[in-house]
Parts: C-alpha cells; sequence; structure tokens
C-alpha cells in the first residue's frame, strides 16, 4: 500500500503544487444529480481515473510511478496493484469473494497507446493477475491466456502461487452456501472493480482493469473485466473508457468500445458514458437482470477531460491531475435503485 506521506512529499517536490494536495485528502463529493454534470472537464495532463473509493489510493501509486519517471502502462499497472494485494477489497485480487464451490478466481486486462493488450481470465492463486495481464502483452504473441494456461504462464514467469481466499471471505462465502441465492448486487458486495484509466505528459493513453468478478458466480464465469472492448477500450487518436458492474450487461453491449466510439463521433466523455449507459439500459429494461442491475462508466478523452455515468446511483470514481490533486467524484446516474 501506498505511504500516503510519502506521495505528499514526492508529489510536492514534482509536479503538484502544495495547496492542491491539501485538497486531496479532502473528499469532494459532489450532489448527485440525475444529468450529465459539466464540472469534469479539466482538459489537463497528466490525468489519472479509476473507479469505486478504493480507487484513491490506487491513484497515488499510479500518480507516484509517472512523478517518478514511470510509462503510462506502469502507471495504471503500479496503481490497480494497490486493490489487488488489499485483502479489505473484496472483489479485487487477494481477499476477492469466491465463486459458489469457494474458489477465488481473477479477471484483468491492461492496454497501452499503442493499442497491445494482455489479458487473463479466470486465473486462480495469483495474487496480481495484472502484472500476469502485462506479461501476457509483452512476452506472448497472444491477447489472453485463461485458467490452466494462464496459471502456468505466470508460474514461469515467476509469479508465486498463494491462497487468495482469506478467512473473511471463506465465512462471507460459507454464509452464503445456507441460501445460495444469485444476486450480484453491486455498489454492496461486489463494488470494488478497479478500472483505471490514465493519460501521461506525452497526451498517451493507459488502461488497466482487474477483479475478482461477480461474488458466487458459476465456476468458470468471466466477466468482462478481462475483455478488450468491454471492460477496457481505448484509442490513442481519440480517448479511453473502462467499466464496472454486471459484466453480462457490459459485454452484451460491448460497452467500453462503444464509449470510445462516441468519444470519437464527438460526444465529452461524460456524454458518451452516459449514451452507452442509456443503451445498457434500453436492451435490459424488461430482461431479468435488471432487478439488480448496475453497471458505470469513467472515460477521458485526448484533451484530458473525463466523465463518469452509472445506471444506479452509488458510483464513484477517483480523479486525480495536476491542479485539484487526487479527489473522489460521483458519478451522474441515471435511477435510483427504486426506480425500475
Ligand atoms: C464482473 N464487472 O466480473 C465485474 C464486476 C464489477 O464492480 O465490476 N463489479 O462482472
Amino acid at each position: 500500500m501506498t505511504n500516503r506521506r510519502n506521495f505528499i512529499k514526492k508529489t510536492a517536490l514534482g509536479t503538484i503544487g502544495f495547496s492542491s494536495l491539501i485538497a486531496c485528502k479532502q473528499d469532494t463529493k459532489q450532489a448527485h444529480d440525475h444529468s450529465v454534470t459539466a464540472h469534469q472537464n479539466t482538459g489537463l495532463k497528466p490525468l489519472i481515473i479509476s473507479t469505486w473509493k478504493h480507487g484513491f489510493s490506487a491513484n497515488e501509486a499510479a500518480w507516484e510511478t509517472l512523478i517518478n519517471g514511470g510509462s503510462g502502462i506502469d502507471a495504471v499497472e503500479s496503481g490497480v496493484m494497490v486493490s489487488e494485494g488489499d485483502p479489505n477489497e473484496r472483489s479485487v485480487g487477494y481477499g476477492g469473494l469466491p465463486d459458489r464451490e469457494g474458489k477465488v478466481t481473477l479477471d484483468a486486462c491492461i492496454m497501452d497507446h499503442n493499442s497491445n493488450c494482455g489479458s487473463v481470465s479466470f486465473l486462480q492463486g495469483i495474487k496480481h493477475p495484472i502484472a500476469v495481464a502485462r506479461k501476457v502483452m509483452e512476452d506472448t504473441p497472444h491477447v489472453m491466456l485463461t485458467g490452466e494456461g494462464a496459471l502456468k504462464f505466470a508460474l514461469s514467469k515467476g509469479f508465486k502461487e498463494e491462497n487468495l481466499l482469506t478467512p473473511e471471505s471463506e465465512k462471507d462465502w460459507k454464509k452464503w452456501l445456507e441460501k445460495s441465492n444469485y444476486e450480484p448486487i453491486i455498489n454492496i458486495e461486489n463494488h470494488d472493480t478497479i478500472s483505471m484509466l490514465a493519460l501521461d505528459e506525452n497526451g498517451n493513453l493507459s488502461g488497466a482493469c482487474t477483479t475478482s468478478g461477480a461474488a458466487w458466480k458459476m465456476h468458470g464465469r468471466v466477466g468482462d473485466s478481462p475483455i478488450i472492448g468491454a471492460g477496457l477500450f481505448l484509442d490513442n487518436a481519440v480517448g479511453a473508457a473502462a467499466a464496472t458492474g454486471l459484466g453480462e450487461a457490459v459485454i452484451r453491449t460491448a460497452g467500453s468500445a462503444m464509449v470510445v466510439e462516441q468519444m470519437r463521433m464527438g460526444k465529452s466523455p461524460a456524454e458518451a458514458c452516459k449514451t452507452i449507459v442509456e443503451r445498457i439500459y434500453n436492451i435490459h429494461k424488461d430482461h431479468e437482470d435488471m432487478a439488480y442491475l448496475q453497471v458505470g462508466f469513467i472515460a477521458i478523452n485526448k484533451q484530458g477531460q473525463y466523465g463518469g455515468y452509472s445506471l444506479r446511483s452509488g458510483f464513484d470514481f477517483a480523479v486525480c491531475d495536476n491542479t485539484k490533486g487526487n479527489r473522489m467524484e460521483n458519478a451522474s446516474f441515471k435511477m435510483e435503485w427504486n426506480e425500475n
């Protein structure tokens, strides 16, 4: 976990002013608003944005990587590794909630500004799937490795196999087994998938996404998070987008790729996210998944504008830039949980 004091010291010496670092520790939450907010525009580089509250400390680590001379891809990898290694984050990496057989199975992907990408899915026993995804990108002729093959590859690259099921997650799983009711309530038990997007000082985009997926999923289930175009997509000429929420809905709609296409057609990141959330709603409004459906997107464009939007309330994201430092923002959303 990044040492926050260390982060502040280093960034004060680096490009962030001290006053913005004070702001970085404050929660600058905006009031919920069903419309798309216009405030989510900084036009600044570098810029880092990531999903949910744990994105805050992930952003710190990513920023530290950038100011120490790391590339955008180094930054997003090191950033999301903070969440992967934290046993208190129950939907990512170590400590992630298991599938219905009690197995923690991980999905992750990473993409750079040259459209190189790497991904692992249904990976077990490796704490940092994002680092394995990066190795797939850099050291193989492939984009995706899965299951046994992904594990074998990770071990061949020196990754250590370990038990990722913490006593807390095991306890929760045993409790779930009593009723075995599968209703993935994002925001409550499934809210920790981390997606991170970065625009570096040269204007290059990078992205990473990592998760243990929907809790109590069927053994073998793979969500959107390791799928380039669904959980994550970028086009360095346009922008980058990433998803969180019910992966099945994001895959059905090629969510992140579509958000990038909306930006290509001229929409702001926030408007692009909103358009695809609306599309997901229209496709799912009579679907059995609708009762518990939540999806959220974050996006940035080449100009350094950013935004986020979710179907239902409760989605927030962390943003870090040179002027305002690191802070949390609430995404605008379409509807409340009690609406249909
Ligand atoms: C999945 N999209 O596996 C992930 C879960 C998630 O916030 O993002 N939760 O479907």
